[in-house]
């Protein structure tokens, strides 16, 4: 097995996905601690060569490197998972796993913003990405209500997925940019379930609920 080596930022949400499903998959890597705030380092030549988009997480595979956090997680399941069952080949279960990665990439970038901002005092109108969060999370929300109506637990299928990991990190760590947990109670209840998946670990800003 080739050496897995995840460009990382310890305080970045986006690079705990990725830890997140690494250890859920129970594999050995390697990090490069990318300096990015206040260093900036992601937009650093030599991390630009890797990532032209300047973002993290970005995973090595040997030869292999890929950014996108959906992408890296997709790839990993693909590639590491023998069980299949964090990206299921069932098509339904798939595009609902796909429509979860693509929720991720496109609804979720404002919560990721707010954070940014909050967190890490970076520029940006805090009132307006906070508003687009909490549109995203009301979604994630219904949508979790409705899968426990039907005695569901996970966002898709029968058991973990990649979709849980992707959408789990900045809505678990959205106090850190003033969004209560109390406003989403199927959240609250899918959190507590995620936090007991084999491999869980946490990060600074992650609630334990106890
Ligand atoms: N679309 C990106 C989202 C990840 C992302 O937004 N990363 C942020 C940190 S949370 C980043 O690297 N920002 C660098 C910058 O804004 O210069 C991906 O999935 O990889």
């Amino acid at each position: 097995m080739s050496t897995l080596t995840l460009y990382n930022y310890e305080l970045d949400d986006s690079s705990y996905r990725v830890r997140l499903l690494l250890s859920m998959l129970g594999l050995d890597y390697e990090t490069f601690a990318v300096d990015m705030v206040p260093g900036n380092e992601q937009n650093s030549p030599t991390m630009l060569a890797m990532n032209p988009l300047g973002s993290l997480p970005i995973l090595k595979d040997g030869d292999l490197i890929f950014y996108g956090t959906e992408a890296i997680l997709a790839y990993l399941a693909r590639a590491y998972d023998a069980s299949g069952t964090w990206l299921p080949g069932d098509a339904a279960i798939f595009g609902s796993v796909m429509q979860w990665l693509n929720f991720s990439a496109s609804a979720l970038p404002a919560a990721i913003e707010a954070r940014k901002v909050a967190l890490f005092g970076l520029p940006g109108d805090l009132d307006s990405l906070k508003a687009s969060a909490r549109r995203a999370f009301r979604i994630m929300d219904d949508h979790m209500t409705l899968r426990q109506i039907d005695g569901m637990e996970w966002f898709a299928g029968t058991g973990p997925t990649i979709a849980d990991v992707t959408v789990f990190p900045i809505f678990a760590l959205s106090r850190d940019f003033g969004i209560d947990h109390d406003e989403f109670p199927a959240l609250r209840r899918w959190i507590r379930r995620f936090r007991t998946i084999k491999g869980f670990k946490t990060m600074p800003g992650i609630p334990d609920y106890h």
